[in-house]
Formats: C-alpha cells, structure tokens, sequence
C-alpha cells in the first residue's frame, strides 16, 4: 500500500511522532536517573508516550451503494497487490462496514462479527473487545490472492425468512422505498456479517492509517457504531459520487445525514467514474469543460466551494498503477485527490498531537522545573546565611538557629492548613465521581429505559433519549461547580504559600467541562435526527430503536469514562505543584538548621560547610541545565514541521 504523496507524509508523521517520543523519554529516564519524579509523574510520561505511540488517522470512505468506495480504497491504498483487494463490483457488494488497520499483537486476518449479533443487547463496543463473538480469516500478507479471498468474506449474504431480517431491523416491510424484498419463498437477503476488522501488515496501516469502507444504501443509518462513532470520529471522510449518476436524492440524503453535521473540516468530495465522460468523439477540452460543469453543480448542491470537489476516476487509476501506464494515471486525476489529502490531514493531524503534548509536556516539565528551582533557591539562601555567619559570634548563630526554628514551626502551621485543605478536596473530588460515578448513571439509563417503555411513540423513545442526556448534562453542570470551588480553594493556597513561604507557585491551571457538554449534544442530535418524526413505533422498529438507545447508553458512558479520567488527572495536577515544592521546603528548612548546628557544635567548620553547599549548589545548577536542555530538544522536536516529501515529477 503506497499512495505515493500521502505515503511518504504518513511516513514522516510516523518518524516524527517516533522522535518526539524519543526525546519524551530521554526526559523521563534523566527525571528517573535524578531521582526527580514521583510515580505520577512516571505514569503520566508513560501515558503521554502510548498515546504518541498509539495516534492513529482514520479516513472514512462513505457513500450509496456503487458509487466506487472500495474500489477508490483499492486504487488508493492497495495498487501493489496488482489486483483488486477489497471487493468491488455492479449492485450492493460491500455488505458491512470494513475497518482496515495494523495491530501488531493480533495475527493478521479478517476479524467478521455475525449480524445476528444485533438482536442482542450488547452494544457494539463492548463486542468489539470480546474475541468470542468474532469469527476469525486468516490470510497470507504479501500474497494477493490469499489476501483478495479474506476480504471476499466482506460481500457474503445469507437468505432468511422475511420475520429475521425484521427482527434483525435489516427489513421494513411498511418501507415502500425498501431495497430489499423478500423472494417467492418469503425469504429476504441480509448480510452475512456486522461489522468486518482487517488486521492487514502493510507500510502504512502500520504507520497508525486506519482506513474504513463503507457499504452504501440505508446500511449506515442501521448500524448506531457507524452513526455515533466511526463516521464522527474519523479524521476525513470522502463522500463518494459517480459523475454517471449524477447526485442523486439519496446520495442528498447520506451527505445530510453523515456527512454534513459531523465533518465541517476533512471531508473531501469525491465525484467518481469520470472515465464515463471519456469520449473519443469529444476532444480533451470539451470533456473538460464538462467535468468542470459538473464539479460546479455538486458544489452548488451540496454547498461545498468547488476546491474541495475531486473528479477522478477510481477504475482507471488503479488500472494505471497496476500496468504502470502514467498517461491513464494523470487522466484518472487520482494524483490530486492524493496530494489534497495528505496536504490536510497530515498537518490537521500533527497539529493535534503537537497541541496535546505540548500541553502535557509543559505542565509536567513546569513541575520539575519548580521543584529544581526551588531546590536553588534554597542553597542559594542557605549559602547566603552561611557567608552572614563569617566572624560572627556564637550568640548570633545561636540566634539565626532561633530563627530558622521559628520559620519552621511558621511552616507546620501552614501544613497544617494544607492538611486541612487535603481533606476538602479529597471530600470535593468525592463528591465528583460520585455524580459521574457508574452508579449514576447506570441510574439515568435505568430511569430513560422506564420513560421509553411506557411509550408506543417515537416520541417516547425521544422523551426516555431527552430525559438521560438531561440527567447527564445536569451531572456535568454539578461537577462544574465542584471545579469551580476546588479552583478558588487551590488559587488561595497557592497564594498563601507563596506569599508566606516565599514559594513559586504560579497559579492552577483551569479545567472545563464544555467539551463533555458539547459531546452530549452531538449524541442528541444524532439520535433527534435518527427517530425525529413522531409516528406509531411497530415492534420491529422498537427493536431497532432499542439497540440504538442501548448504543447512545453506551456513548454517554464513553464520555463519564473520559471525564473521569481527565478530571482525575487534573486533580492530580493541581495538588502535585504544592505537594512537591512543600516537600523541598521541608527539606531545605531541615538543610539549613542542620548547617547551623554543625557550625554551632563544632562539628564542622564554617568554610568546610560551605564550600559543601556550594559543591551542592554547582549541582543543582547543572540539573537545572539538563533539564531545560532535555526541555528544549522536546520543543525542537514538537516545533519542527514534517520532512516535506520529494516532489513527484511526472513526465509531460
Ligand atoms: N467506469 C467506472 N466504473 C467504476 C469506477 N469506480 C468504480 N466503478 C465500478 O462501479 C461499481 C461499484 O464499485 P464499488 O467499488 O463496488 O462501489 P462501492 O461504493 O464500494 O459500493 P458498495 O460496496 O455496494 O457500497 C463496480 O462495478 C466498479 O467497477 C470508475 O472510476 N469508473
Ligand atoms: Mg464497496
């Protein structure tokens, strides 16, 4: 799989992410070496490196049936094979949505999950973690033929009575639009699997590519994990149309009800089979011309500027690869379409990843750097107090030990306080998961299952959707308030630390719940959109509306799963500063009784006690060094654009 330009940018994404891991690491092995990190600090550089390591670009491929989705795929992605991949031809043929991606601790093979899986109550992501319910193909990478036969498995069918196809909310027999049918013997045809995952070793899905097709017709709005989470979550999606066929209502349709809400950026039109227009009895200009009429239609249709419409022709384009013919090749136009991808994603891709660790970088690497800078100021100050003792007599030693001691029990004092304040916000961060615990919302789901049950209206199942994203919002609004007072509480302490003790202390950082808020309403939409009219639900379509809500349960907890996690992780980042610099401070008001009672008793010299200081000080200062030197090389790292690609020449 090499999409030329695209390739050699994921490539350099690739070597990118690798290096600023590296330099993450070296960081975090020198914080370790120095015996600078506590174990939150380790486990944050830990978590900061998977998710470099785990960074991963998903396109999705989405369209009607037949407009050429797979075999765009198959001319994009996989023209080395010298063959046909993915199955492409006349009439409904990819049957379920087929994720493409590397994961180097499953063998390779096609993963299939059986449609009958959708008349349980399982939600798709927690089948997605369980290998039981998937039936497993093997195939041989690097061999075409072995990898082509896997993914034939994408197209299967089966024949079942027109009751399980309803049943399975695949049939709707009040639809007069339905594309299927049931046959003389009553019998309709569904496809044989749900979902397919292709473990597939190849350069780029090494590289963290995740490639999703699509099948097209009403499949889409059927599958909740397509609506709520595959077709949202992917970094670009190509929304597919075939230049014979013009646009049609429903490719309208698809656009409107996928495409358009979830992807104001990364989407790219794809106006498929211009070799269509390809006419002997036309010269080059008029087919121009033509395409660019055409280019202009969709554009005024689907109200997308006419830079973001891409005329090629998937068919030719993947003949062209295959027998190297790049006159085809050009004709196909499939080169600009490449060249537009990788041009948006990669950088829209980086600059996510650059923005995210940058700020978990800094806030981790400001950590560090107060605790070493007060770690200086301390040698410094007790140096300082040392150099004043010179020639002094005993009295004012004794003096000075009075008056460390007294800064001291001044400090007690306020770790006292400190203590006291731990106990708030352990209270106040209790209180937090508590109302985005499990249990709570285990208890909205329970309550808008009851709201959905004594109703046989669509608007019932809207009123049982309304009442669990009200709760959840209003579980949202509650924490935000908890964060608000945790927020004022620490600024206070921070103050006073800072002010009384001569500490660094800077201010805490903010945290905000909007996003967890703008993700529920995302999910209401959709689910508004999916079941808006207000019409008598038949027993099918309940169960069909069901499994929808039972996905939408599933989302929201999704995003309680994510809060908690985030908001634990700001918790700790706003207790850790104060924790780490108050241990320095202890240590360093012990430090300097102790220098001053060895002065006192003798047991030292003062010259010899402070020249030990300042060996101590030399290396504090040297710490401080590496530190901002390692710092920099991650910021060299994060700042550099990508290697850009060689130009591709293509001969006139
Ligand atoms: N002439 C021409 N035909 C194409 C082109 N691209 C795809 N086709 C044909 O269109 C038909 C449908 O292509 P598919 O790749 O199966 O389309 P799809 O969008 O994946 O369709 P589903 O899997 O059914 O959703 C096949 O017969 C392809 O050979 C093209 O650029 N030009
Ligand atoms: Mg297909």
């Amino acid at each position: 799989m090499a999409a030329g330009n695209l390739g050699e940018r994921i490539a350099a994404f690739g070597a990118w992410r690798r290096e600023l891991a590296d330099t993450i690491r070296r960081y975090g092995q020198w914080l370790g070496d120095s015996e600078l990190a506590d174990p939150a600090l380790q486990a944050r550089i830990e978590r900061l490196l998977e998710r470099l390591r785990d960074d991963r670009i998903s396109i999705a491929f989405v369209a009607e049936f037949s407009r050429g989705k797979s075999e765009l795929i198959n001319a994009i992605f996989f023209s080395e094979y010298g063959q046909r991949v993915l199955p492409s031809a006349a009439g409904r043929t990819t049957m379920c949505p087929t994720e493409l991606m590397y994961d180097a601790s499953q063998p390779p093979g096609i993963r299939l999950l059986p449609i009958e899986t959708r008349a349980g109550d399982v939600p798709f992501n927690e089948l997605r973690t369980d290998p039981n319910a998937w039936h497993a193909v093997t195939m041989e990478p690097g061999n075409a033929a072995s990898v082509a036969e896997a993914f034939a498995a994408v197209r299967e069918t089966r024949r079942v009575p027109a009751d399980e196809a309803i049943a399975l909310g695949l049939y709707d027999p009040d639809d007069t639009e339905s594309p299927v049918r049931p046959d003389a013997q009553g019998e309709v045809e569904i496809p044989r699997w749900r979902h397919a995952i292709a473990n597939v070793p190849d350069p780029l899905l090494e590289m963290g590519l995740v490639v999703i097709d699509t099948p097209g017709l009403n499949a889409i709005g059927n599958e909740p994990e397509l609506t709520l989470n595959l077709i949202p979550s992917a970094d670009a999606v190509l929304f597919v149309l075939a230049a014979d066929a013009g646009v049609t209502r429903s490719d309208i349709e698809v656009w409107r009800e996928h495409i358009s809400p979830s992807h104001k950026s990364g989407r790219f039109v794809v106006l498929n089979k211009i070799d269509g227009l390809w006419d002997e009895l036309r010269d080059d200009v008029q087919i121009e011309i033509e395409i660019a009429e055409q280019v202009s239609s969709v554009s005024q249709t689907l109200d997308v500027p006419p830079e973001r419409i891409f005329p090629v022709s998937a068919q030719k384009g993947l003949v062209a690869k295959i027998q190297g013919d790049r006159g085809l090749l050009r004709k196909s136009r499939l080169g600009d379409l490449e060249r537009a991808l990788s041009h948006d994603l990669i950088p829209q891709q980086q600059h996510l990843v650059r923005e995210h660790v940058r700020r978990d970088f800094d806030e981790l690497a400001s950590v560090v750097s107060s605790v070493v800078g007060a770690r200086r100021r301390s040698v410094v100050e007790q140096l300082f107090e040392l150099n004043g003792l010179r020639g002094k007599n005993r009295n004012v030693v004794d003096h000075m030990a009075a008056r460390i001691k007294n800064e001291r029990a001044e400090f007690e004092k306020s770790l006292r306080h400190l203590q006291a304040l731990r106990s708030v916000f352990t209270r106040h961060s209790q209180s937090i998961y508590t109302t985005i615990g499990v249990e709570n919302l285990k208890r909205h789901v329970r309550v808008a299952r009851e709201v959905m049950r004594a109703s046989n209206f669509s608007s019932g199942l809207r009123d049982g959707m309304s009442s669990l994203t009200a709760a959840a919002r209003s579980d949202f609004n509650e924490v935000a308030g908890v964060i608000d007072e945790i927020t004022t509480l620490m600024t206070a302490m921070y103050k006073t630390f800072n002010a009384e003790h001569g500490l660094s202390l800077g201010s805490p950082m903010l945290f905000s719940v909007r996003r967890y808020l703008a993700e529920l309403e995302r999910v209401e939409t959709l689910y508004r959109r999916q079941f808006g009219a207000l019409t008598l639900v038949t027993t099918e379509k309940w169960a069909l509306m069901r499994r929808f809500f039972e996905s939408v349960a599933a989302k929201i907890k999704e995003i309680y799963d994510m809060a908690n996690r985030e908001i634990e992780a700001w918790l700790r980042s706003v207790m850790a500063p104060i924790e780490g610099q108050v241990r320095e401070h202890q240590a360093q008001l012990r430090r300097r009784l102790d220098s001053v009672r060895r002065v006192l008793d003798a047991s030292q010299s003062l010259d010899a006690r402070i020249a030990e200081i300042d060996d101590g000080r030399t290396q504090v200062e040297q710490l401080m060094a590496i530190a901002s030197e390692l710092a920099g090389q991650v910021h060299t790292v994060l700042d550099a654009s990508l290697q850009a690609p060689v130009p591709q020449l293509e001969p006139a």
